[in-house]
């Protein structure tokens, strides 16, 4: 399936819908190929910086060729009107930094020395470019745009509400010729996208202090940050060179996010805490929780049924909204259905936090639903049910990553089964 997305070059993220190279897509697959084609894995790296921005920015979508089937495409980014921007038309927004993770899988299973001198520098002016531009006072950092990390989750429903969306720009919607549109965001919500793209453009994709439309402190984003940064930390020291930045960033973002510890939740508090997303559990992948914390944030959170966990007439898990919450719509998007990348990265979370049998839980049932249902973009909770584009390559690329290592856990675990 993977290959059937592969044009040699990049990995389309989904046989529909989708025909250019996305960011942490890319990160992804390259990371689930790490143990299967090393080689490939590097290649779709190389594309991805192909399309970095002169001041350190990795773009959301680098759009390497001409394809026609997606909106917006380039000509509506209109990358050109920033001098920062490469030839290669991208967007003009980031998303989340799963990359220095990846490099590090594809380094771990097959050591390249070349490869990571090519690339770690710049996944460090990425990094810097990330706490410099997007710093939040907390330690945290911001993101610009709800497609830098979860489209219409309800967490984004309160600041985008905010915008004043007079005299938005037209919005086409190719994406529902193929998915049905009770799978994909409004034609509200693809106008306050457009409108803040609109604003960024007219600010050459770089707002000054106060001048971004559009500003939320993600909790995912930041996991993953902070998972980043100490992989990259890691990168620095294979390479001899001098990961200090890279840690102390990893740390600053780590404590900045325990101190969203919330007791009556148990979980992490998001910035907008009336609206219960996965979000809120993000903290765990780059193993924040305390041993007490993690156990409470898997009885009371991800694994209750009430909320993020299998239930009976919902058995597939984990939600991307809370069941409880008024806002879940278990067939939208972002606002209730599965998705493989976010089990993924709970899973490792669980791992890195020892609850061991828990990871392999979630894995189980992660393998149940894409052996039922296939490689889809994301799933219906209550049913199963494959959504949004069919043949989408991050589900293929990290069921390829949780059958891996599923095979080298200890032997006498795989002998007690
Ligand atoms: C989705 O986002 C794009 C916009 O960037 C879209 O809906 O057209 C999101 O799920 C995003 O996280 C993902 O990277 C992208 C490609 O899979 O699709």
């Amino acid at each position: 399936m993977l290959a059937s997305n592969d044009s040699g070059a990049i990995f389309r993220p989904g046989r529909q819908i989708y025909p250019f190279q996305w960011n942490w897509d890319s990160a992804l697959i390259a990371l689930g190929l790490a143990r299967i084609d090393s080689e490939r894995g590097r290649t779709e790296v190389r594309s991805l910086l192909r399309g970095q921005w002169s001041d350190g920015m990795v773009p959301h979508i680098v759009f390497h060729g001409n394809a026609t089937d997606y909106a917006p495409g380039p000509e509506v980014w209109d990358s050109a009107v920033s001098p920062l921007a490469p030839k290669l038309p991208t967007s003009g927004i980031t998303q989340p930094p799963v990359l220095a993770s990846a490099v590090r899988a594809l380094h771990e299973a097959a050591p390249d020395a070349a490869f990571l001198a090519e690339v770690v520098p710049a996944l460090e002016t990425w990094h810097d470019w990330l706490h410099r531009e997007r710093a939040d006072d907390s330690g945290l950092v911001a993101i610009h745009h709800p497609w830098e990390a979860a489209d219409n989750s309800p967490r984004f429903d309160r600041a985008l509400a905010r915008l004043d969306t007079a005299g938005a720009p037209a919005v086409e919607r190719l994406d529902r010729r193929v998915v049905d549109a009770a799978e994909r965001p409004t034609d509200r919500d693809y106008t306050q996208y457009l409108t803040i793209v609109d604003r960024l453009h007219a600010l050459g994709y770089r707002p000054g202090p106060g001048e971004a439309p559009f500003v939320y402190v993600d909790l995912s984003f930041n996991s993953i940050l902070a998972v980043a940064e100490a992989d990259l930390a890691w990168l620095w020291g294979e390479l001899g060179g001098d990961g200090r930045r890279a840690q102390a960033g990893g740390s600053r973002v780590r404590d900045a996010l325990a101190a969203r510890w919330d007791e009556s939740a148990a979980a992490y508090a998001g910035d907008d805490d009336a609206t219960a997303t996965v979000d809120t559990l993000f903290p765990l992948y780059a193993a924040v929780p305390s041993a007490a914390q993690a156990r409470r944030l898997w009885d009371e959170a991800l694994w209750s049924p009430a909320r993020f966990g299998p239930s009976q007439d919902a058995p597939w898990a984990v939600t991307s909204t809370s069941k409880s919450s008024p806002a879940y719509d278990p067939r939208r998007y972002w606002r209730g259905p599965v998705w493989i990348n976010v089990n993924w990265f709970l899973i490792r979370g669980l791992e890195r936090v020892g609850l061991a049998a828990e990871a392999a839980e979630l894995r189980q049932l992660t393998l149940d639903l894409v052996r039922r249902s296939g490689f889809s973009e994301y799933y219906d909770p209550h049913t199963g049910d494959p959504l949004g584009s069919g043949g989408f390559s991050w589900s293929a690329a990290l069921t390829l990553d949780l059958l891996s290592t599923a095979r080298s856990r200890p032997e006498s675990s795989i002998r007690s089964r």
